[in-house]
């Protein structure tokens, strides 16, 4: 059986800050790493200005991003790199939809919140939703914002190494 080593990647995640305050990092990362996805770097970051521009040139000039990065900024994220199969779109599927309520239940969003995007826009609310992963072909730009290459690991799972 031929080995389809060209669809494993990394893709790059952040448990933002309403989530790591919640105390859910544990409970996020478990998702991941209980669909077998491999963490090859993971470190605690307080984002800034000029972190949060690169990461999120497509949204610098919408009327929420000013809100964003607020939110953001509130305190600091748990950033990580995820090694596996398809890792960017399958990772974003366990994230669930942008806005809570349209979220499934069983994705981290729809799990661990409610809250809709246009009820917390006319509230004038900041819209938290727990956690970022990267949408399939940024991932490798945003793993670039965010780590050094001697942060990232290479090693073989328990896993890897008894199915040598
Ligand atoms: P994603 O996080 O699911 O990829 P994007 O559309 O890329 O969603 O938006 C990035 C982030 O910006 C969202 O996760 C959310 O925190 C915030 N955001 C997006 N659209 C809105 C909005 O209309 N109001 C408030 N915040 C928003
Ligand atoms: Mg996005």
């Amino acid at each position: 059986m031929s080995n389809n080593v060209e669809q494993v990647e990394r893709t790059f995640v952040a448990v933002k800050p309403d989530a790591v305050k919640r105390g859910l990092v544990g409970e996020i990362t478990k998702r991941f790493e209980d669909a077998g996805f491999k963490i090859c770097g993971m470190k605690m970051v307080q984002a800034t200005d000029q972190l949060l521009e690169q990461h999120y040139e497509e949204h610098v000039d919408k009327p929420f991003y000013e809100g964003l990065a607020d939110y953001m900024k509130e305190g600091p994220i748990v950033g990580m790199v995820l090694e596996g199969v398809h890792a960017a779109e399958n990772i974003r599927k366990i994230v669930g939809d942008t806005s809570a309520k349209d979220a499934h239940p069983s994705t981290i969003r729809g799990q661990y919140g409610h809250m809709s995007m246009d009820y917390a826009d006319e509230a004038g609310r900041l819209y938290k939703n727990l956690v970022h992963a990267s949408e399939p072909g940024e991932q490798e730009r945003e793993i670039e914002i965010w780590f050094e290459e001697k942060e990232l690991h290479d090693y073989q799972t328990a896993h890897e190494e008894e199915t040598r």
